[in-house]
């Protein structure tokens, strides 16, 4: 029996070109080379910043097991229904698995996938924790770039990455609870500042009034700005009032569209990228330093008592 076809490795450009033309393999390994980094990472990105920009990246956060995954699998039907294509990125800072798997609790989206206008690929952090974030902007101007018009930005937990990594969206969606708490729960993980539109999932449970106005109570406190955040409830699980989540996106959409705050947020979020990228390289520039002789003759210098700690940094951080 021949043995199977064995995937040619193709460079970056053939990659993204191949992407380009609909090439869905291609588009998955494509987002392997983006979240690996490297020099690879950069040829892809530089390629595929230039064709994007013309997409939509809706993010959806919250507290693990709120049904996000649940959610965005109705979002999915429901953006299908109306006849637009969509990627999908599940995002899990604390997991060390990624790949074209489809992470266990993500089965449901498995439905989708022999469907060609989606697209569903999760990504994790190998580790390197900020990183993530930079390279999920990454990931959506790939799929941006191969043209998928709407992309869904999943992301599990309440840490500081994962509020980076969905307040990077067009439209941030905080899914919460109903329940004593949840809301003060969300507040504290500093999702209110970045949600757009909250949705009360599990709205089959008691308690929904109250979450309610917990949300409530804590959006008046806040600055106020040009957008109040809508509060949906829904029960994803039925898909009752999903509809209703997705007018509120919509909704959220239109407003920024017509009053400029899209182009002025998107800008705020390049510029933000740009800054992030040059203290990281500054950090690896650092780090390199602290490795050679100049710093051990001067950490010697230290510990004798030869030279004080500024003077050292001084000497250490001064261009040479
Ligand atoms: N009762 C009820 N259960 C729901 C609803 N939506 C989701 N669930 C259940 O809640 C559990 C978690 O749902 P997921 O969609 O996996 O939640 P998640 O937020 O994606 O979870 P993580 O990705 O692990 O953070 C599952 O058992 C779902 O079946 C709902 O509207 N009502
Ligand atoms: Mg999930």
């Amino acid at each position: 029996m021949p043995a199977p076809p064995r995937p040619i490795r193709r460079d970056p450009e053939a990659l993204f070109k191949a992407a380009r033309e609909g090439d869905r393999t291609a588009l998955a390994r494509m987002l392997s080379v983006i979240e690996r980094g490297g020099e690879d990472a950069r040829t892809v990105g530089r390629l595929a910043f230039v064709e994007s920009g013309g997409g939509y990246a809706v993010g959806l956060t919250g507290a693990p097991g709120a049904g996000k995954s649940t959610l965005t699998d109705r979002l999915i039907a429901t953006i299908r229904q109306g006849g637009g294509e969509v990627g999908v990125l599940a995002v899990d800072p604390s997991s060390p698995y990624s790949g074209g798997a489809i992470l266990g609790d993500r089965v449901r989206m498995q439905d989708h996938a022999l469907d060609a206008g989606v697209f569903i690929r999760s990504m994790a952090s190998r580790g390197h924790l900020g990183g993530l974030s930079l390279a999920t902007r990454e990931a959506i101007r790939a799929l941006e770039a191969v043209g998928l018009p709407l992309v869904l930005v999943e992301t599990v937990g309440v840490g500081q990455v994962e509020v980076e990594i969905a307040g990077a969206a067009d439209t941030t969606v905080v899914v919460v609870n109903p329940g004593w708490g949840d809301a003060v729960q969300a507040n504290k993980a500093g999702l209110l500042e970045i949600a757009d539109v909250f949705v009360i999932n599990k709205a089959d449970r008691d308690g929904v009034r109250e979450t309610e106005q917990d949300l409530r109570r804590m959006l008046e406190m806040s600055a106020p700005s040009a957008w109040t955040p809508p509060i949906v409830s829904c029960v994803a699980a039925t898909g009752s009032n999903v509809e209703e989540v997705w007018a509120a996106i919509e909704s959220h959409r239109a407003a920024q569209e017509g009053d400029g705050s899209l182009v002025q947020r998107r800008e705020r979020r390049l510029e933000e990228e740009l800054r992030e990228i040059v203290l990281r390289r500054l950090e690896v520039q650092a780090w390199a330093r602290l490795k050679d002789d100049r710093y051990q003759e001067l950490l010697a210098d230290l510990l004798e008592r030869r030279v004080d700690p500024y003077t050292a940094a001084a000497a250490l951080t001064e261009g040479d």
